[in-house]
């Protein structure tokens, strides 16, 4: 059994790995890029720092302190954050998949610096293992960035909508961002209005962001399977 676990992790590396180097071949000279956060993101940002050092020349912004760190490390040239531009490619992974292309991110707690380069890319890139393919959105706790400022009257306010919510904790403590926010986890079971849920999530007070990113935010998603095929579902 433990060796069949190990097999299987070992497949989904694979899988992610497999879907972000696709990706990362679609970067040319001269691109500003932007890198996203996760362990399917990371092998992106890798991939990415192997063309540098092979002569490729970009440069690149991060949607997180972890994935900023991993760049530096990896050898790629990062654009200091008051000279934020439109990314000419954003590179992130997912955490659910619709077949209308919407997503929920944030597990890794990026979702706020994910969305803002998302927005603001001419072309956005999602990369994932089969396993992010679903058919309804929320199954996985949508997360709900909010400032710590009143947050338990914004708790209230979220399990309103009709959904089960608790603040992320990490190390018996609550998780912060790196904006200093906390998350808010929702359990919506399904979400049949994405578009309206969004909506009705940032006219909550306290309310940052949440980890909706909604057509046609995604340009494509590209899938990595466990035999090391990549597909882009339609
Ligand atoms: C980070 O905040 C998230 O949005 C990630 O992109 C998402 O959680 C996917 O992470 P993995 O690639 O680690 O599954």
């Amino acid at each position: 059994v433990t060796l069949c676990l190990r097999g299987s992790k070992l497949q989904k590396v694979e899988a992610k790995k497999a879907a972000a180097e696709k990706a990362v071949s679609f970067v040319t000279d001269g691109m500003l890029v932007g890198l996203g956060t996760g362990s399917t993101s990371a092998f992106a940002i890798r991939a990415l720092g192997e063309r540098v050092k092979a002569g490729l020349r970009i440069r690149a912004l991060a949607s997180s302190v972890a994935s900023e760190a991993l760049a530096a490390e990896s050898g790629i040239p990062l654009v200091p954050a008051e000279k934020m531009d439109t990314t000419d490619l954003y590179i992130d992974g997912a955490d659910e998949i619709d077949r209308s292309r919407n997503l929920i991110k944030g597990g890794g707690g990026a979702l706020l610096r994910e969305k803002i380069l998302a927005f603001h890319s001419r072309s956005f890139i999602v990369i994932a293992d089969e396993s992010k393919l679903v058919d309804h959105l929320g199954a996985f706790p949508l997360p709900v960035e909010i400032v710590p400022f009143g947050s338990a009257l914004t708790l209230k306010e979220l399990i309103l909508l009709g959904c089960e919510a608790g603040i992320r904790q990490k190390d018996g403590k609550p998780f912060i961002t790196d904006n200093g926010n906390l998350i808010a986890d929702c359990r919506f079971g399904s979400i049949s209005d994405p578009e309206g849920l969004n909506r009705a999530l940032l006219s909550i007070p306290g309310v940052v962001e949440c980890g909706l990113f909604l057509h046609p935010m995604v340009g494509r998603v590209i899938v990595g399977h466990r035999d090391g095929r990549v597909t882009e579902p339609s």
